[in-house]
């Protein structure tokens, strides 16, 4: 198994702000960046900004500002929803960045060197919000985009196209030999179906009727079409074909990396078709995974920024804590399909599992302990029943189960199988009925056992949860009275004992919340006035 790992996410159009759509799919990348460093994975985490493209200089006309001024207004946004929602990353890459912008031009170069892309005129039905060209039979006898239902242009000019027929062999090739290249597979049936199937066209990477893009040195007048400029992106933020290449050779040259993209269905083919047929036309390794999550639905569809039916992120977090908004991100939607937002179902998932069954183990384990040892966790001295010995079976078998699913990117099921230990361990309260061992003193080695069986197993879901639960896990550790240097991977799944250290009773992790006043709360959010891309 690789123990290097280089994650990104899609890099966003910064033609509005971020909602809660990009949260998920930053903060499920965030998760599993966390989550390998956590064990020990040479860790490389990457995110950023697609700036250029017709539609970012449109808006940028309409406010009367340059398109560079208005990607940067946007850009902080981004980075400041990031840092308020405690996204690690490494990198944050926007495609205006000169690194960026001089790998973009080398790779066009050596693609016109190797006649892997050429001049011809592009007639084709344009839709100027999706960016894309689609062909008669997508756009139908209405001439609507197959993507977002507008109406779509008949356009012309000169642009040049990358020889997909060239690769597409073996691309099916690759397909086949890597079954989970794509996940979920279903993903690339579709893909094959819809796209491949059918007698895929060569691919539009430069534009000449608009200048808002890395120009073409060859052929003045035609900027990098969208894609080729921003699917480059993941390898230029490693420094490939430029000075500085460290990262590139650490990271995407190593076989063994283990490299994933996680991205929304909406950019499927682009990352499953012409992706890896760029790479292979730089002799270049392809990524391992291209994770497809769901999307955040909203009642009325897709919630998006040209709908402008979106969920601001920042007054979510303050009210309810980053780790809570960080939580139902993770655990709600299951990874793969779509979910819908619905206020109710938000605050029922924070009630249920956070501060009903986390919390209140946490809770009840530490107040017990001050009450029947006076604060000082008891010794573990083996299983003493058969209660003891089934938690203890089950947490190692969380933590083998936990490691295998997040192994395969089954993220959503990874954190459930930490709950599920939780839930469990709460029924062993209830089985141990420790309130009636401690009226026994003849039982006190069973209340003991009880105890330091409790505590390590909190110690060790605090620690499973923590790439979710970035402030919260802290909280629980002071609770337990670890030490800051104790509070490693490798002891919380040794089920260590955590005899001799003194809990220190605090607040509640998660308060349990008036689900009517808080759902009033969101529906507020959700009806306030936002500020709506231009399409
Ligand atoms: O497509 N639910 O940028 P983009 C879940 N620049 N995820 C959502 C979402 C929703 N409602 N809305 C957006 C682009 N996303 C290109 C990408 S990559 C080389 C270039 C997420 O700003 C989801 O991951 O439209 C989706 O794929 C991505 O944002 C699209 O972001």
């Amino acid at each position: 198994m690789s123990k290097k790992f280089y994650v990104t996410t899609p890099i966003y159009y910064p033609s509005a702000s971020p909602h809660l759509g990009h949260a998920y799919c930053t903060t499920l990348a965030d998760v599993l960046a966390r989550g390998k460093r956590m064990r020990g994975f040479d860790t490389y985490f990457l995110t950023g900004l697609d700036e250029h493209g017709e539609k970012i200089q449109d808006n940028a006309k309409a406010k009367g500002v340059t398109p560079k001024e208005f990607v940067d207004e946007v850009a902080v946004k981004f980075t400041d929803l990031w840092k308020i929602m405690g996204i690690s990353y490494d990198h944050f890459i926007r495609t205006t960045d000169d690194y960026h912008v001089e790998t973009v031009k080398k790779i066009f170069s050596r693609f016109l060197k190797q006649d892997d892309v050429y001049l011809s005129s592009y007639t084709g039905w344009y839709c100027v919000h999706e960016e894309s060209y689609w062909t008669e039979t997508q756009v139908g006898p209405e001439h609507l985009c197959p993507e977002c239902g507008r109406p779509v242009e008949k356009k012309e000019e000169p642009a040049y196209f990358f020889r997909c027929g060239k690769f597409v062999d073996r691309l099916l090739k690759f397909y086949d030999e890597h079954p989970d290249f794509v996940i979920p597979e279903g993903r690339k049936t579709e893909m094959i179906n819809n796209f491949i199937k059918p007698g895929l066209t060569d691919l539009c990477v430069t534009r000449t009727t608009f200048d808002w893009g890395i120009p073409v040195e060859e052929a003045p007048g035609h900027v990098i079409y969208v894609w080729l400029d921003a699917l480059t992106n993941y390898i230029s933020a490693l420094g490939y074909l430029q000075q500085n290449d460290a990262l590139f050779k650490n990271f995407w040259e190593d076989p063994d990396t283990e490299i994933v993209h996680v991205i929304g269905a909406d950019i499927n083919r682009f990352h499953t078709i012409y992706w890896p047929m760029f790479l292979m036309a730089l002799s270049l390794r392809e990524p391992s995974h291209v994770f497809v999550h769901g999307l955040m639905m909203m009642k009325d569809g897709k919630m998006s920024k040209s709908k402008g039916n979106v969920i601001p992120v920042p007054p979510l977090v303050d009210h309810f804590g980053v780790d809570a908004i960080r939580y139902y991100l993770t655990r709600e939607i299951i990874f793969g399909q779509d979910g819908e937002f619905t206020p109710e179902q938000f605050v029922e998932r924070l009630n249920v599992d956070l501060a009903n069954n986390l919390g209140n183990l946490l809770n009840r384990t530490v107040s017990m302990i001050e009450k029947y040892f006076g604060g000082e966790i008891p010794a573990y001295e083996g299983d003493l029943n058969d209660l003891d010995k089934n938690l203890y079976e089950a947490a190692r078998e969380t933590v083998k189960n936990y490691e295998t699913l997040s192994d395969s990117l089954k993220v959503t099921e990874a954190y459930a199988a930490v709950m599920d230990l939780v839930s469990k361990a709460n029924k062993y309260i209830e089985e141990s009925a420790p309130w009636a061992l401690a009226k026994d003193p003849d039982k006190k080695p069973l209340l003991a056992s009880c105890m330091a069986h409790l505590a390590s197993v909190l110690f060790l879901a605090g620690e499973l949860l923590s790439p979710i639960l970035i402030t919260k896990s802290k909280e629980l550790f002071d609770q337990l009275g670890l030490d800051e240097d104790e509070r490693t991977y490798e002891k919380a799944v040794s089920l260590c004992s955590l005899g001799g250290h003194h809990v220190v009773k605090g607040s509640p992790l998660f308060p349990r919340l008036d689900a009517a006043k808080e759902i009033e709360f969101i529906k507020a959010l959700m009806a306030a006035p936002k500020e709506k891309a231009a399409a």
